[in-house]
């Protein structure tokens, strides 16, 4: 059993897409370990995005995803870092296949709805960075 961290992003919260989302995963099997609706302020949103400090979008990442509320979601399942970036699609939503997230409902290669741990070390840092022990039920 494995957990990675998902988040709806701003704009996949102003578009009403939120159950949408939700219920993609769940037919995929995975299931909601934990979740919570937040706001980011911006020096959040960079510390989750450190990773990315020297890229030229950095600045207007952080304020995308600033700008209003996102859902953190940690998913749970066999394969679920995997399982969850097949279901997101590739990156920029003009390269994504179809059927996934990010194809049916991102704005462009920045607003894309979504984000999905990498790898193993990214998911723990990341679960941690919003959700405390309390708070995962699996
Ligand atoms: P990922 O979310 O598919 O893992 P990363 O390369 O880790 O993609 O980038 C993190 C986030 O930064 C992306 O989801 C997207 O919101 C934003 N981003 C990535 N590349 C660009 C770009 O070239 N221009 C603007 N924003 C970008
Ligand atoms: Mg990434």
């Amino acid at each position: 059993m494995e957990r990675t961290l998902s988040i709806i992003k701003p704009d996949g919260v102003e578009k009403n897409v939120v159950g949408e989302i939700i219920s993609r995963f769940e037919k995929n099997g995975l299931n909601i370990a934990a979740m919570k609706k937040i706001k980011l302020s911006k020096s959040d949103a960079e510390g989750f995005y450190a990773v990315h400090k020297e890229r030229p979008f950095f600045g207007s990442l952080t304020d995308f995803m600033s700008r209003g509320p996102v859902v953190v979601i940690v998913l749970e399942g066999e394969g679920a870092i995997s399982k969850n970036r097949e279901i997101m699609g590739a990156t920029n939503p003009e390269e994504a296949a179809e059927g996934t997230i990010r194809k049916d409902f991102a704005t462009n290669i920045e607003e894309n709805t979504v984000h999905g741990s990498d790898a193993p070390e990214t998911a723990e840092v990341e679960i941690n960075y919003f959700f405390n022990a309390f708070e995962i039920t699996g």
